[in-house]
């Protein structure tokens, strides 16, 4: 007889789904989409239907046990110890790393392999009570979007509700794919709009073929696109002059600017047709409209002010505070229940403010004996950051310790001295959310953990333990803190029940921002032009620049997320392995003739930086003088030990320090 209990999924993805998990005999189970659930209906994405059903309960290829390496680092040699040894050799290399050279010294890096909130925040606790230093997380993916929205809207995680999608006209999908990286959004909330759609994306991707109008720019060139947007826009009359002169500042600073960008001048700073710029102002304009506004977009060199010019739009149309308007970025779902995030990471522990390290200087820093403990959770930064070959060779410092807390052997577990075997999503109860629909859910414990491993809380509770500290937060259980974080929802019943239903949406209605037309800036307004940005040395205003096209002999490499890969999750799985097939380059086939490159050949792609060979695939979706590479490779399953950050150089965006990956040039030559 089989058992169905339902769960949700905690990945880093705009779905959030819930889950339907089948308990058969021996132990087994099938982890399948629940129909009940208004997301994913049934039916879970095929990589996450894959990687659950595969590798994520393979005992052979799940860290089960706490391991202490005795081969050189990086060389997979290991050997099982008890969790008392292994904390209590973690513990005596932190302590001795406090007392001789200060908490600072200890440097953590964590992002979001799981969401699920305890796991996702609470082990922050523990680093925040040290005063230990931090890796930015978003550095690596969002921060700029998230700095420019800040200064323009004063919030960049209160985006319109998807449901409000039935009273728009328009909705404005700009450099996010769906397709890959939202698959239900794009099967069924994208399709089954009545509104227009338009996309804004280089790459011709699967959501960018299904809309109305699709705006292939130039990468880099949106501020530019935007100028143009609006100067159609205000000459169409759509400008809402009363909206403008209630609810923001500073118009003034950039009307000359609006009034330069035609569509002619847009045409020639991005390279999308003017008649299609037209077109898409037309259809914005018609409003009530939306605007989506990806993290692929701004991981630009200027992707600050990208964001900045790009969120415009609602701003001076006045499609915000009513149905069918709004822009969006990150909801954090979390936060419009009354669960308190910081009370869940121990803000309130941090002892003054921890040293915060982007990921664009982590190699560099890393290099240099300011650290000597890192301690890596959560995430897989030898796949995922830049400049891999320093931040290799800066992880195999003698003097450095590092721990890994992970389901799997990663390159970063590889390199570690300590590695803690962490528990899935299937084994531990938590909450999960969506950042896109306003759903949250229960994550339930379906299993015991696989061998000996853990789930990250109870790690860091024995973590703490090992270290002799007395901080009660330290050490609240997993059941504490969710009764808790239940009591803040007021949803009038316990965690219990929520695991019987599955999950909640916010409100029975479309939940409409901004209806006040208050916004947490220094003005209160929409700051157009803002003193803050002039205070951190930028441009007052979002200013109308467009990346030039590479230099002769270089391409812009994109590397977005690929549909088989869940960030640096499931690129071990055998089935998506034979899925996605040997590491790609798609290039438009206009490129491959004039390099003299045939389809399935073997490509050098470089730079400065570094280089690698890839199989070149031609691909008319790829806009010609832009090469493409899917992220989330591990570079030890590649024949060459490299993936596609092996040729990412760390250079830092406009704001939050982050990321500006699609951003870089490199050289493509036959092998
Ligand atoms: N070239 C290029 N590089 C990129 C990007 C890009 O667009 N191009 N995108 C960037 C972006 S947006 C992001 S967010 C980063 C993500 O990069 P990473 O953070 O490195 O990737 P993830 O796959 O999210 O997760 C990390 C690890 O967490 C582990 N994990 C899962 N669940 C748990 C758990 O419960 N406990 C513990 N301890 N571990 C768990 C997984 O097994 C996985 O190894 O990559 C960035 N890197
Ligand atoms: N299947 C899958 N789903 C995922 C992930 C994954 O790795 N795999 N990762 C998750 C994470 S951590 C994140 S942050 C999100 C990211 O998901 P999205 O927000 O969708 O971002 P990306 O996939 O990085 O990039 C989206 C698009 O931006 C385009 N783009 C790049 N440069 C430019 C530009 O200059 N202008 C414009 N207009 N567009 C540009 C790319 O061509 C790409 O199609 O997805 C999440 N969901
Ligand atoms: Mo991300």
């Amino acid at each position: 007889m089989s058992e169905f209990i339902k769960t949700n999924c905690p990945r880093d993805c705009y779905d959030g789904c819930g889950i339907v998990v089948e308990k058969r005999e021996h132990g087994r189970y099938r982890v399948l989409g629940d129909p009940d659930h208004p997301v994913s209906r049934g039916k879970l994405c095929s990589k996450c239907a894959v990687a659950y059903n595969g590798v994520w309960q393979d005992g052979n290829a799940r860290l089960q046990f706490p391991l202490k390496r005795v081969g050189r680092k990086g060389s997979n040699d290991f050997v099982r110890i008890s969790w008392d040894e292994a904390l209590a050799t973690v513990a005596s290399r932190m302590g001795a790393a406090i007392t001789e050279h200060g908490p600072q010294s200890i440097l953590h890096t964590h992002y979001s392999g799981t969401l699920s909130l305890i796991g996702y925040l609470f082990p922050n606790r523990l680093f925040n009570h040290l005063g230990a230093s931090e890796v930015d997380p978003d550095s690596i993916c969002n921060a700029a979007g998230h700095s420019a929205w800040t200064l323009l809207y004063g919030s960049s995680i209160q985006g319109f509700d998807p449901r409000t999608a039935r009273d728009a006209r328009c909705i404005l999908v700009w450099g996010a794919n769906p397709s890959h990286s939202a698959p239900h959004a794009h099967e069924h909330w994208l399709a089954e709009t009545p509104a227009k759609v338009v996309v804004v994306d280089p790459l011709r991707t699967e959501t960018a073929a299904a809309a109305d109008l699709h705006l292939q720019p130039r990468p880099g060139t949106d501020a530019a696109l935007a100028f143009s947007l609006l100067h159609c826009l205000k000459r169409n009359g759509r400008f809402d002059d009363a909206f403008i002169a209630n609810h923001t500042i500073g118009i003034d600073d950039i009307e000359l600017d609006i009034e330069c960008a035609t569509p002619a001048w847009g045409e020639a700073q991005t390279g999308v047709p003017a008649a299609d710029i037209i077109a898409a102002a037309e259809l914005y304009g018609a409003g009530p409209s939306l605007l989506w506004c990806g993290q692929g977009l701004q991981r630009q060199a200027t992707g600050g002010n990208i964001m900045r010019a790009i969120g415009l739009l609602p701003a001076l149309t006045g499609n915000v505070g009513k149905p069918g308007a709004g822009f969006y970025y990150l909801n954090v779902t979390p936060l419009f229940t009354g669960v308190d995030l910081g009370w869940l990471g121990g803000a309130q522990l941090a002892r003054g403010e921890s040293p915060k390290v982007s990921h664009m200087e982590l190699a560099a820093r890393l290099e240099a004996p300011e650290f000597k403990v890192f301690f890596s959770w959560n995430t897989n930064p030898l796949a995922s950051a830049p400049e891999q070959t320093r931040l290799r060779a800066a992880l195999n410092r003698k003097d450095l310790f590092m721990v890994v807390s992970d389901l799997f052997m990663t390159d970063s577990a590889r390199h570690a001295d300590i590695i803690l075997p962490a528990a899935s999503f299937l084994e531990y109860d938590d909450l999960t959310f969506s950042y896109f629909h306003l759903t949250m859910g229960a994550q339930a414990k379906v299993s015991e953990p696989l061998g000996d491993a853990l789930p990250n809380a109870e790690i860091f509770r024995r973590l703490a333990r090992a270290l002799n500290l007395d901080e009660p937060a330290l050490f609240e259980s997993d059941r504490a803190l969710i009764d808790t974080m239940m009591a803040q929802m007021q949803l009038g019943y316990d965690f219990d029940e929520l695991k019987r239903r599955g999950h909640f949406t916010v409100g029975d209605e479309p939940v409409v921002w901004y209806t006040d037309h208050k916004f947490d800036t220094p003005s209160g307004r929409i700051e157009i032009a803002s003193e803050q940005a002039q205070a951190m040395g930028l441009p007052r205003a979002p200013r109308p620049w467009a990346d030039t096209p590479p230099p002769d002999g270089f391409f812009r490499l994109l590397t977005p997320a690929s549909k088989w890969l869940m960030n640096d999750s499931y690129a071990n799985d055998p089935h998506i392995i034979a899925r996605s097939g040997p590491a790609a380059l798609h290039l438009n086939p206009s490129d491959a003739v004039c390099i003299g490159v045939r389809e399935g050949a073997t490509v050098t792609v470089g730079n400065d930086t570094g280089e690698l060979r890839l199989v070149a695939r031609l691909d008319e979706s790829v806009l010609p003088g832009t090469v493409l590479s899917y992220k989330g490779r591990w570079p030890s399953l590649e024949g060459s030990h490299m993936n596609v950050n092996f040729i990412h150089p760390a250079r830092a965006a406009d704001m939050g320090a982050s990321t500006s990956v699609h951003s870089t040039l490199v050289r493509v030559a036959r092998a």
